[in-house]
């Protein structure tokens, strides 16, 4: 399997519990290389652009609401098959199901504040990198 990239948030209840390098450690010992990463405070803008796939979703305003509550970290993650590798790392969208061992069964605060996002496919992927990364500061 070729290297694949994947990105990742560390999302506003994680960084505010000042868990980053915990879960970066989770990632690493997963497998997955850090090979681009930033801390920022989204825009509103940003996260209505990021998460527009769920325009329509009852839950979209507390969700843009969290996501500019405070900062993030927004990450490229590099891997064999990192995309589905990294959705097995992260565990289900809501804690209360997530398997042992993974990020949202160790951190995550609810469905909503579930400490961390990753893309669902190579075209989500490369859409979702590019919106907070250019080529150059991809580093692998
Ligand atoms: P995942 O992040 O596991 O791909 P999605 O794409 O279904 O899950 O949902 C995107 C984000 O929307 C989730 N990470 C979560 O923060 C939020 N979300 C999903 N379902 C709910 C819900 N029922 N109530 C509040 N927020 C939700």
């Amino acid at each position: 399997m070729a290297k694949q990239h994947t990105f990742s948030i560390i999302k506003p209840d994680a960084t505010e519990r000042n868990l980053t390098g915990a879960i970066n450690a989770v990632i690493e010992k997963a497998g997955l290389r850090i090979v681009a990463q930033k801390r920022i405070h989204m825009t509103r803008k940003q996260a209505e652009t990021f998460y527009a796939v769920h325009k329509e979703r009852p839950f979209f305003g507390e969700l843009v609401d969290f996501m500019v509550s405070a900062p993030v970290v927004v990450q490229v993650l590099e891997g064999d098959n990192a995309i589905a590798k990294y959705r097995e790392v992260m565990g289900a969208t809501n804690p209360a199901n997530a398997a042992e061992g993974t990020i949202r069964k160790l951190f995550a605060k609810s469905v909503g504040e579930n400490s961390v996002h990753g893309s669902d496919a190579p075209e989500t992927a490369a859409i979702e990198i590019a919106q907070f990364f250019a080529g150059n500061e991809i580093v692998g």
